[in-house]
């Protein structure tokens, strides 16, 4: 049988059960570990001299082989390229787009480098399955080396409307460099109508009508590929089971006790301009400023654990935040009581599944997200007796799927005040309505359909085909 190897920028150093704040690593790591395979990328150490070396660690039925950075690759790949450029571009923050050629060239250095590291730990029937916006010239870099494996790329993050992917001055270098891949898959159907304008309009390629559900056949740059849409999902029923584990737990009992039965709103999001968290805190202040009677009687709580915390982007969004908490408690906080509590740390699985099931209302509202996990464990983890009720932003892929939730637009704090005023009052028998409408298509759709139908796509796809144009007629060899 085919060995999976999964490809990310970072390995996760997950512990079963412990904490992991980035969704990649959750779905990857999930997939992964049922089906075994090999996990490559890179350690997450930068070095300040010396050259990296690969390590290899069995654990269970995952192999994991990292090796580290060295600090100028570190710089250009992951700082410079990938998160100050490729990352507000595709999350729509054109206006905070960095670009620095030298940049662009370290990011494909680094790509063709790390091919030729897992180059000697592939065999000929592997399947090959790259992960996200940092590794796009990935399959380029290892067809380079004579690689005739399956490959396929799964984008995790937004893919960009034409009109702001222009922003990206290689764009057309990277959608070439997409094309190199066998299987495209995307988390939205918008983002693959975005990933098929630019093809279009901007590439000269031509898109086939998909077939019975099959993924879209796609022409360009003298390549033929498949894409599709994949919703990445989350294991709800052992979300569920870890919540109601977890619930009995120090942290949620300390939670309880501080409220003093007031109703409670959660948000866990890693801290980063593109999860919304600005317009949150001033639609939650917009609340208690027009509900007066809601004063006391709701707290809201916002996991943050910093990331990227080297960048200037996310020191900024750090302070904003800062100023922002401190100056709505100190308008509306009163002796015993503490309106926003803003926390930077990160938790275990199961003690941030047992807060979800202990609150009231789901707080999930970025600017722009691939899909967002945060929002499918939320529901995944509420007592089917009581559930709590999910406001959600409509620019999440998640809000595609999840019928059940109060849907708003982020920039409008009103509306989002409003929708967390209903969520509180909600009754009984309709947040359970939409609470089972929403767990039936997180159990339709969990995290080993997502990894199931990739698979079966990209071993359907076939090694890429190098398409040579003959008096009109595309011949494949
Ligand atoms: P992220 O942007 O990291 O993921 P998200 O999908 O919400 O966003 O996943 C975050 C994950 O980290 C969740 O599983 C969450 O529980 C965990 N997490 C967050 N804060 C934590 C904390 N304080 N302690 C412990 N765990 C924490 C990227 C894309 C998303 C896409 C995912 C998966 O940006 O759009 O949904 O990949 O494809």
């Amino acid at each position: 049988m085919s060995r999976l190897i999964i490809v990310s920028n970072r390995v996760a150093p997950i512990s079963e059960g412990g904490p992991a704040a980035g969704g990649l690593a959750v779905g990857v790591y999930d997939a992964l570990k049922e089906t075994g395979g090999m996990w490559f990328g890179w350690s997450g150490d930068v070095l300040s001299s010396g050259q990296p070396q690969i390590s290899v660690e069995e654990r269970g039925p995952v192999t994991f082989a990292t090796i580290g950075l060295v600090r100028r690759d570190y710089d250009q790949y992951y700082r410079g390229f990938s998160n100050a450029t490729l990352w507000p571009a595709f999350h729509y923050r054109a206006d905070l787009v960095q670009y620095d050629r030298h940049d662009f060239e370290g990011y494909c250095r680094v790509n063709t480098w790390l091919a030729q590291q897992l180059v000697p730990l592939l065999r000929p029937d592997d399947v090959i399955w790259v992960h996200d916006y940092h590794l796009i010239p990935f399959a380029k870099a290892l067809r380079a080396a004579g690689v005739k494996n399956r490959i396929g790329f799964f984008l995790h993050i937004p893919f960009p409307a034409s009109q702001v992917l222009l922003a990206v001055p290689p764009h057309r270098e990277l959608v070439e460099s997409l094309c190199s891949f066998d299987l495209l898959g995307f988390q939205t159907e918008p983002d693959l109508r975005s990933f098929c304008d630019y093809v279009v309009h901007e590439a000269n390629g031509t898109i086939d009508a998909p077939v019975n559900g099959r993924p879209t056949t796609v022409h360009a740059f003298g390549r033929t590929l498949h894409a599709a849409a994949y919703p990445i999902g989350v294991y709800p029923d052992e979300i569920a089971e870890l919540a109601r584990a977890g619930e009995s737990g120090k942290p949620v009992r300390t939670m309880r006790a501080t409220l003093h039965s007031r109703k409670l709103i959660m948000s866990v999001d890693r801290l980063d301009y593109s999860k919304g968290l600005v317009e949150r805190f001033r639609a939650f202040e917009r609340l208690l400023e027009h509900s007066p009677a809601q004063r006391n009687k709701v707290s809201f709580v916002q996991i943050a654990p910093p990331t990227r915390a080297d960048m200037h982007a996310y020191q900024d969004i750090r302070l904003q935040l800062e100023g922002e908490s401190g100056r709505i408690n100190g308008r509306f906080a009163e002796l015993d009581w503490t309106p926003i509590r803003y926390i930077h740390r990160q938790y275990e699985r199961q003690v941030l599944a047992a807060l979800f099931r202990a609150s009231h209302v789901g707080y999930v509202t970025p600017l722009r997200d691939g899909m967002n996990l945060v929002a499918k464990e939320y529901v995944s983890a509420q007592d089917p007796d009581d559930p709590g009720v999910l406001v959600l932003s409509r620019f999440a892929g998640a809000a595609q799927e999840l019928n059940g939730a109060l849907i708003v637009n982020p920039v409008d704090i009103d509306g989002m005040a409003e929708a967390l005023a209903t969520a509180l009052a909600m009754p009984l028998v309709e947040r359970q309505s939409r609470y089972r409408e929403m767990m039936a298509q997180l159990r339709e759709n969990n995290v080993s359909v997502w990894r199931d139908n990739f698979m079966r796509d990209l071993q359907a796809a076939g090694p890429v085909q190098r398409v040579r144009k003959r008096a009109g007629v595309s011949l494949a060899d």
